[in-house]
């Protein structure tokens, strides 16, 4: 049977309205999945209930996470937030957690398991990091932009078989202190975290490139959209 996927929905606040990523869908199905738009809500049994019905969850890109959240000030540099995704990806994840779903983490996803774990970002990495390759690419996306090491004994490595990764990259934030439940499976070329994975958990995965851009010509895109579809069965 193929599994059903929730999938964060992203937040246009000038149309008021959510919006999405065809590619993030796209992805899980050309993976063997069917993906699920979720709601934003805060009523506990209608996201208990969604949960119950999804068999993994795909966090997606989108606004910076409200530094509030891991205990930093909002600096000028800190883009816009989007308190209602905060709210829902906490609530989303927390369940997902209790009940050993898996959840795919893409950019905004990696950055927020950070934080929920207790991690921390860096606002704007222009500002707060010493960039020596370009993270924050011009369209098309579905370029290769920096390479990635992929640390060996890493579930990464047992699915790519290879250590060495070229990535596209669009992010000005990314993974500044690493939360003690996760451990770092890349590292981009100028050393930022790239890739984490939650050992105690059957799937708690987060990239921060992005695979729905390149999964049409990319294998190594592909086969991270198959890796989760494959937990998630
Ligand atoms: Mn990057």
């Amino acid at each position: 049977m193929k599994p059903t996927i929730g999938v964060i929905p992203l937040w246009d606040e000038k149309r008021d309205s959510i919006w999405m990523v065809p590619g993030y869908m796209e992805g899980i199905q050309k993976a063997g999945g069917i993906p699920m738009i979720l709601p934003f809500t805060s009523d506990k049994a209608s996201l208990s209930r969604l949960v119950e019905i999804c068999d993994g969850f795909l966090f997606t890109g989108g606004q910076d996470i409200n530094p509030d959240l891991y205990g930093k000030e909002k600096s000028h540099f800190c883009g816009p937030v989007c308190s209602m995704r905060d709210d829902l990806e906490k609530k989303v994840f927390e369940l997902a957690v209790k009940r050993d779903k898996p959840v795919f983490g893409i950019c905004r996803g990696i950055q927020f398991m950070n934080v929920y774990y207790g991690g921390t970002l860096y606002q704007d990495l222009e500002e707060e990091y010493n960039c020596k390759v370009e993270h924050h690419m011009e369209p098309p996306y579905d370029r290769y932009c920096h390479a990635v090491d992929i640390l060996s004994g890493t579930p990464l490595e047992k699915w790519l078989k290879c250590s060495r990764l070229k990535v596209n990259s669009y992010h000005h934030q990314a993974v500044d202190r690493l939360a003690q439940e996760l451990l770092p499976m890349a590292i981009s070329e100028d050393g930022l975290i790239e890739a984490v994975f939650m050992p105690e958990a059957k799937f708690i995965v987060g990239v921060q490139w992005h695979p729905e851009f390149m999964y049409k010509k990319d294998a190594a895109s592909k086969r991270l959209f198959q890796v989760f579809v494959e937990a998630c069965m």
